[in-house]
């Protein structure tokens, strides 16, 4: 405090004990990532670079404590000061450079990185605005922008050292070597600069410290301002403010954003940065020779976010280091991995190819050239069939000509994964069945995880301890010993202990609704909770439909018999989707209604937390008894909180998709309420034409809530405010068949009203839930890419 803050302890406030206590900490940090850097450069180690547009981090003092050990003495030398630990770390703000998902998972992996000693790389983009605060107005989301380093980000060193240039825009010019080759020139247009940012990565036990290095955008100076003369000082300013723009926002639409040229400027800034970056290191080590590099060099593509590097790098290689075609491929090639995380047609990156020409016009020849070549394979397999040349070519033509950028990244990768067995089932039966033919060694599936740190560890201190004390204190790093627990699923005072802890987390968590919302619910009913992107294949909307459901049975028969319930929603909606922003209104006006219906003596109540993110997840799912999974089989790529909200003990009511199988299959299904149509099933009513309206006039109660939505109950001032969900179910064609599922639903939430009145049946189901979820550990998601893809090997730091 007195050496960086320039403060004084009597003066300061939280915020100034948080930076200091982050400075103290920032110490170790500090020692061991010199240690770590060293190490890695004194072997020359093979290492993993994990490109990715979004890490999603959430805050970092508590976890760096707990990874270094250094949680409780800080806490107690704290309390010495006369601070509290725990409400300081509230002065940090989330850095929330992700949307959902696919950036938390990269968190998580970078954890599990660091812990396992594999020497790893995170890319990406120092995002000066993260996702979107979310503030809710009369029911309604407003977005507020996110300013996550307004006071400084105490984690982060800047290396100015390290700056890299990139080039946008221009044209290509075609020259001939005296030898008569071809030689390409691209003139750019524009150049930028990449500043780095270093965010320590802390491996649990303190020793591997890896980084994380977020780059943001700069003005180039001597580009853009020397050839202006003093008149052109203000103009001048204007290329500034459009290079800074690159890294200036998160784009917040998950799954889908049409073709926006600064979209693609930020994933080729990026992307060639951190290429840039790394050859530097490994001309550092090797010099000009290329022999090496895919043997030093793995670089693992998060979505086709990055997929621009594969014609990047061919470029350095080709234009640059003067190799041929084919060295520049096998290199190329054994270098990149591609991860996928969605079927959704609609969230299948594509770019205008006039976009690519004007951008980055020598890219888009050698992605023709990577096509013209592949093309001339599928021929020799498939000779004469345009229709299979048609669906493999990375250009789709149209009256716009795309650039598939799926298609690219399975192309011109050595290794193809989904996130979840079935997934990966369907990415090679749907998806991609052709490459999965021509390369049956390709196409591979790597199931989720969750760093048990972060999601049981520091959220969940008191099922921690309780833990520790039962089976010993190495289960953060061996998550499988959780089985151990399995022995006390029907042990009584276990049951008791184990319950008692979810009470608590249920009253903490209370206090932070009644703080946040206004609303007081009762610890002691069911906590019932829905936390995700909203999402119509996520189907809130299912969830709301049963609630309402549950409304009416409880006004048409005041003695309808269930276990008082808390329905929790947390949910961002991306800004231009209307239908989400719609569920949200929707979910907090049947909230309004519900919570203020004194008709119901508190036997439901609803409530939607705002501006869910990581930190806020961290509070609700230790207090979770029950945790919704109910997107449309074969939709959710795996889900990842289905995997946190299970390790804290809460039950699924879930559908046969993503990771929601594989937890099945490790708790069993009597310790799961699965319910729906399978994905055969979707398929086969697809087939068969699919008619929501059969399910509205078969079910009453179908048709009462539809039709109730359509009033102005819940919306006195404005009747038909939420129709438009009614609509999208009925002349909307029901796309995510929300109305097929509904009385399956009902029936297993039935079931888990029932389970629940049974304490210690719950309880039981609870702990062995908590028990079985070792498989879901980050650490095995990583021993299963180092074994399959990355063929490292770990690198250990004194
Ligand atoms: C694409 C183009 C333009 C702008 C934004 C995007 C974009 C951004 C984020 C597209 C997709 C995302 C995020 C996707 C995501 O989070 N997918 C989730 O990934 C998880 C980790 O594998 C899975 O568990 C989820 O099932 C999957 O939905």
């Amino acid at each position: 405090m007195h050496c960086s803050l320039g403060t004084d302890e009597n003066k300061a406030n939280n915020h100034a004990w948080y930076k200091a206590t982050c400075a103290s900490v920032q110490e170790h940090v500090l020692e061991q990532l010199r240690k770590t850097q060293k190490s890695h450069y004194f072997n020359d180690t093979r290492a993993v670079h994990y490109f990715s547009a979004e890490f999603l981090m959430g805050r970092l003092m508590s976890n760096n404590l707990h990874n270094l050990g250094l949680f409780e003495k800080t806490k107690q030398a704290l309390l010495e000061l006369g601070v509290n630990l725990t409400d300081i770390m509230e002065e940090e703000p989330d850095m929330a450079l992700g949307n959902g998902g696919l950036g938390r998972l990269a968190a998580c992996f970078i954890d599990s990185l660091a812990t396992l000693d594999f020497p790893a790389v995170g890319y990406g983009l120092h995002y000066e605005h993260g996702l979107f605060r979310q503030d809710i107005k009369n029911g309604a989301q407003i977005e507020r922008p996110d300013s996550w380093r307004d006071y400084g980000n105490p984690w982060e060193i800047c290396r100015p050292e390290s700056i890299q240039e990139i080039s946008l825009y221009g044209y290509v010019e075609t020259k001939y070597k005296d030898n008569g080759q071809v030689q390409k020139e691209w003139h750019p247009g524009m150049i930028v600069k990449g500043l780095p940012w270093d965010i320590p990565v802390v491996g649990y036990g303190g020793k591997t410290v890896n980084v994380l290095r977020l780059w943001q955008s700069q003005a180039s100076n001597y580009f853009n301002w020397d050839v202006f003369n003093a008149g052109g000082y203000v103009d001048a300013q204007k290329e500034n403010v459009q290079a800074e723009t690159i890294s200036k926002v998160l784009y917040p639409n998950d799954e889908t954003e049409a073709g926006k040229q600064l979209r693609l400027i930020q994933q080729y800034f990026f992307s060639a940065c951190s290429l840039k970056d790394i050859i530097r290191r490994y001309k550092r080590a090797n010099g000009d020779d290329w022999k090496y590099f895919s043997e030093q060099v793995v670089i693992q593509l998060n979505d086709t976010h990055p997929a621009i590097a594969i014609p990047e790098l061919m470029r350095i290689l080709i234009d640059r280091a003067e190799l041929d075609w084919d060295t520049a491929w096998d290199i190329s090639s054994k270098t990149f991995a591609y991860t996928n995380h969605t079927l959704l047609p609609e969230a299948l990156e594509k770019w205008p190819a006039r976009m690519l020409e004007k951008i980055l016009p020598r890219h888009l020849e050698i992605i023709y050239e990577i096509n013209h070549r592949f093309m001339e394979k599928v021929e020799a397999i498939w000779p004469g069939d345009n229709q299979i040349k048609q669906k493999l070519s990375i250009i789709e033509e149209g009256h716009e000509k795309m650039v598939r950028m799926g298609n690219l990244s399975v192309i011109g990768a050595f290794a193809v994964n989904g996130v979840a067995e079935i997934h990966s089932a369907l990415v090679k039966k749907n998806l991609f069945p052709e490459f999965d033919q021509m390369w049956p060694e390709k196409l591979t599936n790597v199931t989720n995880g969750i760093t048990p740190r972060r999601w049981l560890k520091a959220c969940n201190p008191r099922l921690s301890a309780l833990i520790s004390e039962k089976i010993g204190d190495d289960w953060p790093l061996h998550l499988e010993n959780l089985a151990t627990l399995d022995k006390y699923a029907d042990n009584a005072k276990f049951q008791k202990q184990f319950m008692k802890i979810k009470h608590e987390n249920k009253v903490d968590l209370a206090k932070d609704v009644l703080a946040l919302t206004g609303i007081t619910i009762n610890p002691k009913a069911i906590f019932d909770v829905q936390i995700k992107r909203l999402h119509e294949y996520k189907r809130q909307h299912l969830n709301l439909l049963h609630i309402m459901a549950l409304y009416r049975r409880l006004l048409e028969n005041p003695n309808y018999e269930m276990q008082p319930r808390v329905f929790l929603f947390g949910a961002k909606a991306a800004p231009g989707y209307k239908l989400a922003k719609d569920i949200i209104y929707a979910i907090n006006q049947v909230a309004m209604r519900v919570n203020n219906d004194h008709r119901l003596k508190d036997k439901i109540k609803v409530v939607f937390l705002p501006n869910y993110r990581v930190s806020l997840a961290e509070k609700m799912i230790p207090a979770a008894d029950i945790s919704e999974q109910i997107s449309t089989a074969g939709k959710e790529a795996s889900g990842t909180g289905n995997m946190k909200l299970s390790l804290n003990g809460a039950l699924t009511v879930g559908t046969l998709d993503g990771a929601n199988i594989e937890i099945a299959e490790e708790v069993g299904d009597e310790n799961i309420f699965i319910f729906g149509l399978t994905v055969d099933q979707v398929q086969q009513l697809n087939d068969q034409g699919y008619n929501p309206y059969d399910y509205y006039y078969k079910n009453k109660e179908i048709k009462a809530v539809l039709d109730w939505l359509d009033t102005d109950y819940f919306t006195p001032d404005k009747p038909g405010a939420l129709a438009s969900i009614k609509h999208s179910l009925l002349e909307g064609g029901d796309p995510y068949k929300v109305l097929a599922d509904f009385e399956s639903y009902s029936q297993a939430q039935l079931k888990a009203d029932k389970a629940y009145a049974d304490k210690s049946l719950w309880a039981k189901m609870a702990i062995l839930n908590t028990a079985r979820m070792g498989k879901f550990t980050s650490d095995r998601s990583i021993q299963d890419y180092v074994q399959k893809i990355w063929k490292l090997k770990p690198c250990a730091v004194e």
